[in-house]
């Protein structure tokens, strides 16, 4: 047994040498432990001196050997730490803050248009009744019109049943309750959702519309002309070339298409107005004489206009996206694109 070889071995072993240093000396078979054992065959006198010896050496062995294990431990860790080590100087990852959604965007700046075209803000409910969605504007029970708007039902058709719920296809239920309640002359607007049994690539079930209505004495179609156009100018930032096309709603008669110059070829014809250089915004007309009964009021006092627009094509126009569906899949990175912060940086 080699005292002074091991202890000049354990500073610089590694962790497994370490251990077999530590088996070859104090293991079970160890060399210091076969003489420990072989104390017992000797003279008392000699067997003390020679306990008191190994004494020594085991004690050599086993504090050489832990402080070598500590140091090891201590350099595993260090590097360990070396390795895992952050360099807080480095730029951070970005990060993003809520974004009003585009279509609230575009609802806000629809109402920011009407309220300074002198219309306010109405409201209706959303699960309305047969009669605020349909027979008050002129569209009695089995008008062909009615099956135009695959309605979402909430109870079963009865005969006998009164009242039937549905949820509201169009925003309209909103005037008819401020002709009910409100005394000419008024200039309102509803916006809202609205919703349709239907689904495909330009249309989703639950979709939002943004109807106004002006009822004052002697109001006429030029007027809704001039406060159409000014709406679209106000909304699209631009003065734009407008035209109306005769069209067909139950609620208004005269009725009208508008289209609007397309914003993006400027009236030259491409792929988004399909050669036509005109892209449809919106419906209007006079409102109809069974309407303005509704509100009790006599078409030889009382005229008005009315008319309505999806939001999502607005916001689709304004914003050049091509696919109504991009609203509604919340796509960070295109929703970012279109939507306001929701806090202005100070
Ligand atoms: C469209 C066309 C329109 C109206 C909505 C209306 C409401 C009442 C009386 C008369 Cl209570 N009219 N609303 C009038 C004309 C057109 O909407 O294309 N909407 C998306």
């Amino acid at each position: 047994m080699d005292i002074q070889t091991a202890l000049s071995q354990i500073p610089t072993a590694t962790t497994e040498a370490l251990e077999a240093l530590r088996i070859q000396y104090l293991g079970q078979k160890g060399e210091l432990t076969a003489q420990m054992q072989a104390l017992g065959k000797l003279e008392p006198e000699a067997r003390k001196a020679r306990g008191a010896e190994l004494n020594v050496i085991k004690t050599q062995l086993t504090e050489a050997i832990s402080a070598r294990k500590t140091e090891l431990e201590t350099e595993a860790l260090n590097a360990k730490l070396a390795e895992e080590a952050i360099d807080v100087t480095l730029p951070a990852d970005p990060t993003y803050n809520g974004r009003i959604h585009p279509i609230t965007v575009a609802m806000e700046d629809i109402a920011s248009a009407l309220r300074s075209l002198g219309f306010t803000h109405a409201y209706g409910p959303e699960i309305e009744t047969d009669d605020y969605n349909f027979t008050k504007l002129n569209l009695p029970a089995h008008h062909p019109a009615r099956q135009d708007q695959d309605t979402f039902y909430l109870n079963p058709f009865k005969a006998e049943a009164t009242e039937r719920y549905l949820l509201r296809t169009q925003t309209s239920n909103v005037q008819i309750r401020t002709l009910e309640t409100v005394k000419p002359p008024f200039r309102v607007m509803g916006i809202g959702r609205v919703y349709r049994r239907d689904y495909d690539l330009t249309h989703t079930p639950q979709f939002h519309q943004v109807e106004g209505m002006m009822v004052e004495a002697g109001t006429n179609f030029s007027h809704m002309r001039g406060v159409l156009d000014e709406f679209l100018r106000l909304y699209f930032g631009k003065p734009l070339k407008t035209r109306m096309r005769p069209h067909y709603f139950p609620f208004t008669e005269p009725s009208a298409e508008m289209d609007m110059e397309c914003l993006f070829c400027k009236g030259t014809g491409c792929r988004v107005c399909k050669q036509t250089g005109w892209l449809e915004v919106l419906g209007c007309g006079m409102v109809h004489r069974n309407v303005l009964a509704v509100g009790g009021l006599d078409v030889a006092e009382h005229q008005g206009f009315a008319f309505g627009a999806g939001v999502e094509r607005l916001a689709m126009l304004k914003y050049g996206v091509p696919d109504l569906r991009l609203f509604y899949e919340s796509h960070a990175a295109f929703l970012r694109q279109f939507g306001k912060p929701a806090i202005s940086a100070a």
